[in-house]
């Protein structure tokens, strides 16, 4: 990849209407691609759109823009994954791993409770002193974008962590990583509002990607994405971060030692 042209791809489809005019969420997608594999990129995030469980859409966007900004190099977080054999299994090791990252154990409850409140297309931010949402996005939430991880270093690293190449995790680490790699980040706990997709993970910068292979029912299209956080003053930074800065995860094998 030549980093000195490369563009951020985003996309989303939605049913009915589109997002804004209250349509259901699909699905949404983001990469970063050079020029000449725009064609590539913008028919991968079209092959998402087209092929969801969640649906057929009505309304469907891709993007291209070029990105100016410098790019930044980040290691992908360590990942382990927890077999649970129940769903309230699953969930008791949210909340265990979450303390574990220094979200107040008040904090956690009074997120699970708001947590049917929301159905939004990007992420929410939760407040760890007060349990407040703290985003003001309402049903479009944060979305994150600007990153990526080259085909061949990640293949490299799944390869190495005998991990299976699968897309969905790519995704989810990338932004995971991006995500955990800003101070104000305390945690961030995701689940898939696919209805055909049932593993969902807690991450932070401490105690890495953490897959947890149970946190819903098959059938379900409820999902979660909240980003526990401590920013204080600076939020507008902190979402300017998560939107704008171009991250590109990279594998290097002596890192992890
Ligand atoms: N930025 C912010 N929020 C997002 C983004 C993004 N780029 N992408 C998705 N979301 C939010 C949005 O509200 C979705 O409805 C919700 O997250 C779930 O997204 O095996 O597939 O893409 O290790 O359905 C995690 C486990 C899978 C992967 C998560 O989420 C594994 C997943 P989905
Ligand atoms: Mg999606
Ligand atoms: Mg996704
Ligand atoms: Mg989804």
């Amino acid at each position: 990849m030549d980093p000195s042209r490369l563009y951020s791809v985003r996309m989303r489809a939605s049913e009915n209407e589109s997002h804004e005019n209250g349509g259901k969420h699909i699905s949404g997608g983001e990469l970063l691609s050079t020029y000449s594999d725009l064609r590539i990129s913008v028919n991968t995030l079209l092959e998402k759109a087209l092929n969801h469980s969640r649906g057929k859409p009505d309304f469907l966007q891709i993007q291209c823009e070029i990105v100016n900004q410098p790019i930044k190099i980040v290691n992908p977080l360590t990942v382990h994954t927890n077999e649970v054999t129940t769903v309230e299994e699953g969930h008791e090791l949210v909340r265990n791993l979450l303390e574990k990252t220094g979200v107040p154990k008040a904090i956690i409850e009074k997120a699970y409770q708001q947590i049917p409140e929301y159905s939004v297309r990007g992420a929410i931010l939760i407040d760890i002193h007060t349990g407040e949402r703290v985003d003001q996005r309402l049903d479009k939430g944060v979305r994150v974008s600007k990153m990526d991880w080259q085909t061949r270093n990640f293949k490299k690293w799944a390869t190495s962590k005998a991990v299976p190449y699968n897309p969905r995790l790519k995704e989810a680490l990338i932004l995971a990583t991006k995500v955990c790699n800003h101070k104000s980040t305390i945690a961030e706990l995701c689940w898939s509002d696919d209805p055909d997709y049932i593993t969902g993970y807690v991450a932070s910068k401490n105690i890495g990607y953490q897959r947890i292979t149970q946190l819903k029912h098959y059938g379900n299209e409820s999902g979660c994405r909240i980003f526990f956080v401590d920013t204080l003053s600076d939020l507008h930074t902190y979402i300017s971060y998560l939107e704008e800065q171009p991250i590109l995860v990279q594998w290097e094998e002596d890192h992890d030692t």
